[in-house]
């Protein structure tokens, strides 16, 4: 089957154009450089000893194995593509740097005869653009089209929510979805990496967080181990932003922690049960100023999400020393009010480490004082057109997640509900719809772990992938099915388990 180029195209590039001539590459000669003129030279580990070798594997790798002895290269007449030259044009390529929401990932390509060059301003261009060339190359044929692209993200902020609470996701599994997560160009593996049913995140100040609240003493992330997701993303260009969701969502906090949670009441007696965060005891923020220090330490991004979702507050309505400390501040019976005391107070600890502060939307709807970067994750299904309007015109960052829900499954294909979205469909003026840095796809862990993490996210999380990178006219289904089938095949070969978009088989499947 010859398919054309653009039929696998995904995340559709800004703007292509494929010419009809067909270079040959051979995996025996075929060389990634860096060119002449670039900032980064051999020295540049990011590029030099991880991507170069990827991507020569992604190109030549498959193929290999399946077709090695039995194609004889340079039969064909074809002229030959030798090299791909890297450019970064950057004084400082930031080679051994972090990626940020700042970061360029812009790149231009073009592939003419003998040499391909791949031009960005930083390295994380290069890696977003160095694979297009590869998704030009055929299947069997180790053949690519002349062509030119030109490409920049549509959003900055382009996140997939992991959550290794509900089930503990083994660093195996977490690495495998940082490859799919490259695979389509997303950026920001959101780390939901504690909540109510387990804490595996061994912190080095406070131990027993992870030895009394992981579910097991071996279903925790070392130090170690959150050092290699950092180290693996970054080589991605994916940036890890770690959720520590507090005051809800944090029942296993409480078994490591003694005097942390609110005690629940009944009448004056203590029911031996535990409530959100106590925000009434000083040991409380002193406990939080520690953790939040290592956390700031541990993750090189430049910010932390801090939850805030969820609060429940019967538990606070129920104890006699924060009905005290209510009346005390002139609250009244308003809790709302006590969770944004709460929570102001956790912003002040975390911005005094310099650290810019990610929450759900519930923060921002309740008003609490925020930082002026401080981002509002935008979640509930229900008008989050208004929600974004209203966050936004407050004059805060927003990024969008109310519509990419992918744990809530239905029969179909849902890819094309999640496709569909216009993030910027809401009411606002040109300065509010700058103010939408992106969004995340989000896979709660309630029903998810290691058995079925990467088909239930993949490829319909590539809809959300291509919703955020591409151009807001990029919006046709049958062309986005042709593609996306297409792409959902290549992720196959390169070893991630997506699942089917609807009936067919993959050509390498074919004999
Ligand atoms: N866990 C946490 C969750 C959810 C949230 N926070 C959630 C709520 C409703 C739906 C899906 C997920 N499971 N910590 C809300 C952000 Cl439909």
């Amino acid at each position: 089957a010859d398919a054309v180029p653009e039929d696998s195209l995904w995340p559709l590039p800004q703007w292509v154009r494929t010419y009809p001539r067909q270079l040959q590459l051979a995996p025996s000669r075929f060389q990634l450089v860096h060119g002449a003129g670039s900032s980064a030279g051999p020295g540049c580990g990011l590029l030099q000893d991880d991507a170069f070798r990827r991507y020569y594997e992604y190109m030549f790798g498959h193929s290999l194995r399946r077709t090695w002895g039995r194609r004889p290269l340079a039969a064909r007449g074809e002229p030959e593509l030798f090299q791909l030259q890297v450019v970064i044009e950057a004084g400082d390529p930031g080679c051994d740097g972090h990626p940020q929401l700042t970061s360029s990932e812009a790149y231009h390509l073009t592939v003419t005869e003998p040499v391909a060059v791949l031009k960005a301003p930083e390295v994380w261009g290069a890696l977003r653009g160095k694979p297009m060339l590869f998704t030009l190359n055929s299947l069997f044929r180790f053949l690519v089209n002349e062509s030119e692209i030109n490409d920049f993200p549509r959003f900055a902020h382009r996140g997939v929510l992991l959550d290794t609470s509900r089930h503990y996701l083994p660093l195996k599994s977490i690495l495998t979805n940082l490859d799919a997560m490259a695979f389509n160009k997303f950026n920001v593996l959101h780390w939901h990496i504690v909540d109510d049913q387990s804490f595996p995140y061994q912190s080095i100040y406070f131990p027993e967080l992870s030895d009394k609240g992981a579910y097991s003493s071996n279903l925790i992330y070392t130090p170690t181990d959150v050092r290699l997701v950092i180290e693996y993303a970054r080589l991605r260009g994916i940036r890890v932003i770690p959720e520590f969701d507090t005051p809800g969502h944090t029942q296993s906090w409480g078994k490591g922690q003694k005097d942390l949670l609110t005690p629940c009441y009944s009448g004056e007696q203590p029911t031996g049960s535990f409530g959100p965060v106590n925000p009434v005891w000083n040991t409380t923020y002193d406990f939080m100023a520690t953790f939040f220090k290592e956390i700031s330490s541990v993750f090189p991004d430049e910010f932390i999400h801090l939850g805030g979702d969820e609060v429940d507050f019967s538990c606070w309505k129920s104890n006699p020393e924060v009905k005290q400390f209510m009346k005390k501040q002139g609250f009244g019976i308003d809790y709302a009010k006590l969770e944004s005391y709460y929570v102001q107070n956790i912003l002040d600890i975390v911005s005094s480490y310099n650290k810019g502060q990610m929450v759900w939307q519930e923060v921002f709807d309740h008003k609490a004082q925020l930082k002026p970067d401080t981002i509002v994750q935008v979640w509930m299904a229900n008008n989050y057109a208004h929600e974004l309007s209203s966050v936004t015109g407050a004059g805060y960052t927003a990024v969008l997640s109310a519509p990419w829900y992918l744990d809530y499954i239905s029969y179909g294909q849902d890819w094309k509900k999640y496709y569909t979205v216009e993030p910027l469909n809401f009411p606002g003026s040109e300065k509010q719809k700058k103010l939408l840095i992106g969004g995340e796809a989000c896979l709660w862990g309630e029903f998810v772990d290691a058995t079925n993490l990467t088909p239930r996210l993949w490829p319909r999380a590539s809809a959300v992938g291509e919703r955020l990178w591409s151009s807001s006219n990029v919006t046709n289904l049958q062309d986005a099915y042709k593609r996306l089938t297409n792409h959902r095949c290549r992720m196959l070969r390169r070893g991630i388990a997506a699942e089917p978009v609807f009936v067919g088989y993959c050509a390498h499947e074919a004999r």
